[in-house]
């Protein structure tokens, strides 16, 4: 059985959409962040960073528990579980995996610079929020170029668009006059299991 420890953040929303696309059984837990329960001893043993998202699966590798963070190991764990949003020719997974490791590297580190820009930092200063949101729009440029006659980033659906999607979800106004991503994300918002994942 896994246990997913999650809020509704694009990093949290990104673990449930992978384990909701991946028909894995599993269970989610709040850890509400606006109470600080992340810090908490007893999820400081689940994630001793003190962050969201975390899992634990009791069925882990040779059926030994296996308890993980980062929600980008989470997606990758998923996939490889279920055997599925990993493509099989080793081309297709290769640029699958670099369209991966920006969503969630660059694309979510820039979205969450300025979540934390406009509600964390002791300082508040519009020009840095504008920087950060520029450049999160200019990534979002660069993966509708990428979709321009493609259905997904990697061609096929894969375990990349999993990881972009709660980000532009949450960042709508960003990718505004975008049509390929915008074609991108309503193919994405139809699938029920992105469905079930953004409303955990
Ligand atoms: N790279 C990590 C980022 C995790 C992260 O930044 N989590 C945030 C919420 S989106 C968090 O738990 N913040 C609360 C804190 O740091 O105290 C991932 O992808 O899981």
């Amino acid at each position: 059985m896994i246990d997913l420890y999650m809020w509704g953040t694009s990093n949290g929303l990104r673990a449930s959409v992978a384990l909701a696309e991946s028909g894995l059984e599993h269970k989610i837990h709040k850890v509400d962040l606006s109470k600080g329960e992340q810090k908490k001893p007893e999820y400081l043993k689940i994630n001793p960073a003190g962050q969201i998202p975390a899992m634990t699966d009791s069925d882990g590798p040779g059926g030994k528990p296996i308890t993980l963070a980062q929600s980008g190991a989470i997606l990758l764990y998923a996939a490889e579980k279920c055997g599925k949003f990993l493509p099989q020719d080793a081309a297709t997974r290769a640029v699958a995996l670099q369209w991966l490791m920006q969503a969630c590297s660059d694309v979510a580190g820039t979205s969450g610079t300025i979540f934390a820009l406009e509600n964390v930092a002791p300082e508040m200063s519009p020009a840095d929020v504008d920087f950060f949101k520029a450049r999160l729009a200019n990534f979002f440029r660069i993966a509708d170029a990428r979709l321009a006659g493609r259905d997904f980033l990697a061609g096929e659906i894969s375990l990349a668009d999993l990881a972009l999607y709660p980000v532009v979800a949450q960042r709508k106004a960003l990718a505004e006059g975008l049509p390929n991503l915008a074609a991108w994300r309503e193919r994405m918002a139809a699938r029920p299991g992105v469905q079930k994942g953004m409303s955990a």
